[in-house]
C-alpha cells in the first residue's frame, strides 16, 4: 500500500534528526533522512526476528569474517522491504531524483574481494531464508584504501566512509568486551592462567541485515577497538598531551584499516592482533548469549554453528578451547571436542602464499596461552591418529590452514574443482586422516541484489515471462527455456541489454569523459588485480588486436570496449605494474585515430560493489581467464552469466560448473586444464617457446618492451616483459594463442545477433543454480545443522 505520508516522514527526519529544513537541505541530508525513514520500517521486524530466535531456542549461525563487502545498504533495504514505489513517489513529491539520492550513499569499505562479497551475499540469503544468524567482523574506520591513478599509477588514499553519519548501525554501549594481548602464562592452583600485558576493549556496532520481503532480519555485529580507560586526565594536566592521547590512538589502530601492509614485522603483528581481536570478541559474545539463554556447556554445538571464513579467524580453535577449559573448567579433551562440534572452516584458496602462517615467536609473544594450546591440540590430534603426522607447526611457524582444519568438524571448498584439488593437494594428508571432513559448497550470489535490483530492465522482462517467484527461487529461471525460442522475447532481451549499455556509456562520458559506442562489444574484467587472474593476458591480447587493426584498418573488425577495474594490494609491485601498463595502453590506443572506432580501453578507478552493479548489467562478455587451478571459485563469473554476459574463460573454479549448466556452445572456453598447467610448467623454456610460436604475442611483448606505451620512459616495462619471457609462472604466454582464438570466436558470435542473443539469454535462463540461497541451504544441511524459523 502506498503511504501518502511517507514524504512527511522523510521531512520529519530531516527536520528533527538532522536539524535542517527542506529549503536548506543538501542531497546528503535528504539521503540520510530517507535512510532513517526506511530504517523505521525495518527495526520492528529486526527486533521481532531476534525475539523469535531467542524464544525458539534456535541454533544460530555465526559467520566470522575479516571482510563484509556489503556495498550500499539503502537500496537493499528499499528493495527487500518492497518500498520501491513508495520511495519513488515520496521523492518525486519532494522534487528529488531517486537515483541521485540512492547513489549519494558511500559504499561501506569493509572488504576487498570475492571472499568479502560472498559473506555479504550469505548474510542476505540467511535473512531471506529466515535462518537466525549473526555476522561478526571488524568495523574498519578507513576500510580498504580508495584507489585513484596519477599518470596511470595506482595511488592509495584512506577511505573516509565513516566520516558521514552511518545511519544503519546501532552502537551497543552495553556490549563492550575486554581482550588481552601479550604477557605470560602462570600456574595457579594447578591451572594455567594467562596474564595479558596489554588490554583493549571491543565495542559492538550492530547493523540489521534485512531479508526478502522483510520477513526476517539478522545482525551484522562489527567490533571497533577502544582503549580500556578513557582519557588520561592526569597526564593531560601535567602538559603531556601526546602521551594522554597515545593509549587511545594505539588501541584504535586495531580497527583502523583492512589489510594493513604486512610486509613489515609491525604490520604482521597488527594483522594478527586484528584477527585475534575480532575472533575473541565474537566468541565471548557467543558464549555470553548461550549462557544467558541457559544451556549446559557441552550442548554448545547444538546451539552454535561457527563458520570460519578462510584462515583469518582460525585462532578461534585455541581461543574457544581456552574459554571452555581455562575459564570454565571443562576438561581439555572435552573442550577440544566441543569446540570442534561448533567450528567449521571454509577454504578459499590453494595458493600457498595466501594460506596464513604466523611465526611461533610472534604467536608466543602476542598470544602465549594460545601457543601452548596449539601444541596441546597438535599432540592430541597426533595421538588420535597414530602413524600419521601432520604438524600444526613447522619451520618455526604456526600453519593456520592446518589448525583450522583440525579444529573444524567440516571443511569446505567453494567450487567442485577447488574442493577436489584441496583433497589432492594442500590438505591431502589431512583428508586421508579425516575422509568425511571435506565437503564442497559451490559459491552463489544473491539474486535480489545482483539481478532484481541491479538490472531492473531484465528483471521486468523475466517477471513478465514467468512471474516474480524467481526472486526467491532462482531455479525458476529454467522455465524461461521456451521463451528462448520466441523472437519477441529475444528482441526484448536485446533491447534491455542495449538500454543498460546506453546508460553505462552515458555515465562513462559524464563521470570519466570517455566516449564509447554503445553498439560495441563491452568486454569486462573486474576483480582484484593478481597475476593468477591474468589481467596481463587480457592487455597483451588487446595490444595484439590493436596492432592487427593498425595493419589492416579496413578489416571487418568487431568494435570492442575493454573495461578493467580492480585494486592491487599496496605491497604487490607486479600487480601495480599491470595497472600502470593497462592505463598506458589505454592512453595510446584511445588516442589512435586509425583504430579507435574499433577499440577502446579503460581502467575505471576505485572498483567497489556499486561500480560492479553498474558494469555487470551492461556487460556483453565476462572475462574469467585465471590460470587453471588457481581461482578457487569466482563469484563475478556467476553475476555476469546471470545478467546475460557469456564467459570467455578457462576451466577453473566455478567456471567449470557454469559451463556445465549453460552448455559448452554458450561459453568461450580456452586454455590448459589444471593438470596440463602442471606439465607445461615443468617444460624448460615454456614461455619462450610460446612466444616463438605466435608472432602476435611476440609483437605485443616487443612493443611493450620497446616503450611504445611508455615513450617518455622506454624501459618502464623491461622487468615486466622479463618476467613473462622468463619465469611466467602463471603461463600467460602458453595460453595466449588459445585466448586469441577464443576472442575471435567471440567476435564472430557477437557479429551475428541470431547467434548472440539466444546465447546471452541462455546464460540467464540456465544459471539459477548459482543463487546463494542454494549455497546456504547446502551449508545448513551438510555443515551447520541449522534450520530456518517461521517468524509468524
Ligand atoms: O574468495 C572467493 C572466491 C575467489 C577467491 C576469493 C578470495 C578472496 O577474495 C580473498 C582471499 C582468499 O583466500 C580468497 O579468490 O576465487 O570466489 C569466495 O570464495
Amino acid at each position: 500500500m502506498i503511504d501518502a505520508r511517507f514524504s512527511d516522514t522523510i521531512t520529519r527526519h530531516l527536520i528533527y534528526a538532522l536539524g535542517t529544513d527542506p529549503d536548506h537541505a543538501t542531497l546528503r541530508d535528504w539521503r540520510i533522512a530517507l535512510s532513517l525513514a526506511v530504517r523505521d520500517r525495518l527495526v520492528d521486524r529486526w527486533l521481532a526476528a531476534s525475539h523469535a530466535a531467542r524464544k525458539a531456542g534456535a541454533k544460530r549461525v555465526y559467520y566470522l569474517s575479516m571482510e563484509f563487502l556489503i556495498g550500499r545498504l539503502l537500496e537493499d533495504a528499499i528493495v527487500n522491504l518492497r518500498l520501491e514505489d513508495e520511495v519513488r513517489a515520496a521523492l518525486s513529491a519532494l522534487g528529488l531524483s531517486p537515483e541521485a539520492v540512492i547513489q549519494d550513499e558511500p559504499d561501506a569499505a569493509l572488504g576487498n574481494g570475492g571472499l568479502g562479497r560472498l559473506a555479504a551475499c550469505f548474510m542476505e540469503s540467511l535473512a531471506s531464508l529466515g535462518v537466525p544468524a549473526i555476522g561478526y567482523g571488524i568495523r574498519y574506520e578507513h576500510g580498504l584504501f580508495r584507489q585513484s591513478f596519477v599518470e596511470g599509477r595506482q595511488v592509495e588514499e584512506p577511505e573516509d566512509w565513516l566520516t558521514q553519519y552511518h545511519t544503519w548501525e546501532f552502537k551497543r554501549r552495553n556490549v563492550r568486551l575486554r581482550l588481552c594481548f601479550g604477557g605470560e602464562v602462570v600456574e595457579e592452583a594447578g591451572k594455567a592462567v594467562w596474564r595479558g600485558a596489554e588490554a583493549v576493549m571491543a565495542q559492538a556496532h550492530d547493523t540489521p541485515m534485512i531479508g526478502w520481503q522483510g520477513r526476517w532480519a539478522n545482525t551484522l555485529r562489527l567490533w571497533s577497538a577502544e582503549p580500556l580507560h578513557g582519557f588520561d586526565l592526569d597526564r593531560f594536566n601535567r602538559g603531556d598531551y601526546a602521551a594522554a592521547a597515545e593509549a587511545e590512538a594505539l588501541a584504535r589502530t586495531i580497527s583502523r584499516v583492512l589489510y594493513p601492509d604486512d610486509t613489515t614485522e609491525r604490520g604482521k603483528e597488527l594483522r594478527l592482533k586484528q584477527e585475534y581481536f575480532f575472533t575473541a570478541a565474537s566468541l565471548q559474545d557467543i558464549l555470553h548469549r548461550f549462557e544467558d539463554e541457559g544451556g549446559a556447556l557441552a550442548d554448545l554445538p547444538k546451539k552454535a554453528a561457527i563458520q570460519l571464513n578462510d584462515t583469518h579467524p582460525a585462532i578461534a580453535g585455541p581461543e574457544l578451547v581456552r574459554l571452555l577449559h581455562d575459564e570454565r573448567g571443562m576438561p581439555l579433551d572435552q573442550a577440544i571436542e566441543t569446540a570442534r562440534g561448533c567450528l567449521s572452516y571454509t577454504n578459499h584458496t590453494l595458493m600457498p602464499e595466501a594460506l596464513e602462517c604466523w611465526s611461533e615467536d610472534l604467536m608466543t609473544r602476542l598470544l602465549p596461552r594460545h601457543m601452548q594450546l596449539i601444541e596441546r591440540i597438535d599432540a592430541a590430534h597426533a595421538a588420535e591418529n597414530p602413524g600419521r603426522k601432520v604438524a600444526l607447526t613447522a619451520h618455526g611457524e604456526v600453519r593456520m590452514g592446518e589448525l583450522a582444519f583440525v579444529m573444524a568438524h567440516k571443511v569446505n571448498g567453494v567450487s567442485a574443482l577447488h574442493t577436489d584439488l584441496m583433497k589432492q593437494t594442500v590438505f591431502a594428508e589431512l583428508h586421508r586422516m579425516h575422509p568425511d571432513r571435506i565437503v564442497n559448497q559451490t559459491n552463489g550470489v544473491t539474486p535480489r541484489r545482483w539481478l532484481f535490483s541491479a538490472n531492473p530492465r531484465l528483471s521486468r522482462l523475466i517477471t513478465g515471462a514467468i512471474g516474480e517467484g524467481w526472486v526467491c527461487d532462482l531455479d525458476q529461471l529454467e522455465t524461461l527455456e521456451p521463451s528462448l525460442r520466441d523472437p519477441a522475447f529475444l528482441d526484448a532481451y536485446a533491447t534491455a541489454k542495449r538500454a543498460n549499455k546506453a546508460d553505462l556509456a552515458a555515465w562513462l562520458a559524464e563521470a570519466h569523459g570517455i566516449t564509447v559506442d554503445p553498439e560495441a562489444l563491452f568486454d569486462v574484467q573486474i576483480k582484484r588485480i593478481h597475476e593468477y587472474k591474468r589481467q596481463h593476458l587480457n592487455i597483451l591480447e588487446t595490444i595484439a588486436l590493436w596492432r592487427e587493426i593498425k595493419a589492416n584498418p579496413n578489416g571487418p573488425w568487431v568494435p570492442r570496449v575493454k573495461i578493467f577495474a580492480g585494486k592491487a594490494a599496496p605491497g604487490y609491485a607486479f600487480a601495480k605494474e599491470i595497472i600502470h601498463l593497462i592505463n598506458d595502453v589505454a592512453t595510446v590506443v584511445n588516442a589512435d585515430p586509425e583504430t579507435n572506432r574499433f577499440l577502446k580501453v579503460m581502467f575505471l578507478p576505485n572498483y567497489n560493489v556499486s561500480l560492479a552493479e553498474r558494469l555487470i548489467p551492461a556487460a556483453d562478455l565476462s572475462e574469467q581467464i585465471s590460470t587453471a587451478g588457481k581461482e578457487a571459485s569466482g563469484t563475478g563469473n556467476m553475476k555476469f552469466a546471470l545478467n546475460g554476459a557469456p564467459t570467455i574463460g578457462t576451466l577453473d573454479g566455478a567456471n567449470v560448473e557454469i559451463r556445465d549448466r549453460v552448455g559448452e556452445e554458450n561459453f568461450f572456453l580456452f586454455g590448459m586444464t589444471a593438470e596440463e598447467t602442471e606439465i607445461r610448467r615443468a617444460a624448460p623454456d615454456h614461455a619462450r617457446q610460446a612466444i616463438a610460436a605466435d608472432t602476435r604475442l611476440g609483437g605485443a611483448l616487443k612493443a611493450v618492451s620497446q616503450g611504445v606505451f611508455s615513450p617518455r620512459d622506454r624501459h618502464r616495462y623491461r622487468g615486466f616483459v622479463g618476467n613473462l619471457t622468463g619465469h611466467d609462472y602463471f603461463l600467460v604466454c602458453s595460453d595466449f594463442t588459445a585466448y586469441w582464438d577464443a576472442q575471435r570466436r567471440v567476435d564472430a558470435a557477437f557479429a551475428d545477433p541470431g547467434v548472440w542473443w539466444p546465447m546471452a539469454a541462455r546464460n540467464t535462463a540456465r544459471t539459477g543454480w548459482f543463487s546463494s540461497d542454494r549455497t546456504i541451504r547446502g551449508y545448513m544441511a551438510d555443515i551447520w545443522g541449522a534450520v530456518p524459523i517461521d517468524p509468524a
